[in-house]
């Protein structure tokens, strides 16, 4: 399976060179693993984010998405020694490749609901969603309210895209704010596999 491959291994120095830290998921703290405010480039396969706060920018920081199979890269200039967790955007999730992953902060900050079904509602991500992250085929549709309902709009797994291990090109679409697709932040109640009209918003 793909989703075996996707792993991440750090440089504490740049052009792989220095300590390593290789995980195959995600790590809230890098102090635990001694590797904190160290790396400076990175082996990986996937996607993956770098933020430069514990427990993925649990407050404010930056963040930087890094994407591809077997792709070795220096973290962009500005971010050498200050990453302390790093999180693995699945491409796969209990058996479904078409996903949709929501975070409570902006820049894919804070707490994450994946999932690869629709949901009537969110449980303790409602109302909390500032960004999201969706990878495979489908576009998906976010609505204002509970069971599909109120305001709507579709997002697309149309960002960018890499080829993985094995030979499969993995789509996906970053949404770094809700202001991106016309939403208020912190509004989506229930989210819905597929997209069968264009935003309201996208009209006005
Ligand atoms: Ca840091
Ligand atoms: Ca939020």
């Amino acid at each position: 399976m793909a989703a075996s491959f996707e792993r991440a291994r750090l440089y504490s120095e740049p052009n792989g060179k220095g300590m390593q830290l290789t995980t195959h998921g995600s790590l809230g703290d890098l102090t635990m693993y001694n590797f904190n405010n160290k790396m400076d480039s990175v082996y990986q396969s996937g996607l993956w984010i770098y933020y430069e706060h514990p427990a993925y920018n649990a407050m404010p920081g930056y963040a930087v998405v890094m994407y591809g199979d077997r792709v070795s890269a220096n973290l962009p200039e500005g971010y050498s020694n200050i990453v302390s967790s790093v999180r693995l955007v699945k491409s796969s999730h209990d058996g479904y490749k078409d996903l949709i992953t929501l975070y409570s902060g902006t820049g894919f900050a804070g707490q994450e609901l994946i999932t690869g079904v629709s949901r009537g509602s969110l449980d303790y991500m409602a109302d909390q969603v500032s960004s999201l992250i969706v990878i495979g085929s489908s576009p998906w549709t976010i609505y204002s309210d509970y069971n599909y309902s109120g305001q709507q709009a579709c997002v697309y797994p149309s960002t960018d895209y890499y080829v993985n291990d094995d030979g499969e090109v993995v789509y996906f679409g970053l949404y770094v704010n809700m202001t991106s697709v016309g939403f208020l932040d912190n509004s989506i109640q229930s989210v819905l596999k597929g997209c069968s009209f264009w935003s309201r918003n996208e009209k006005q």
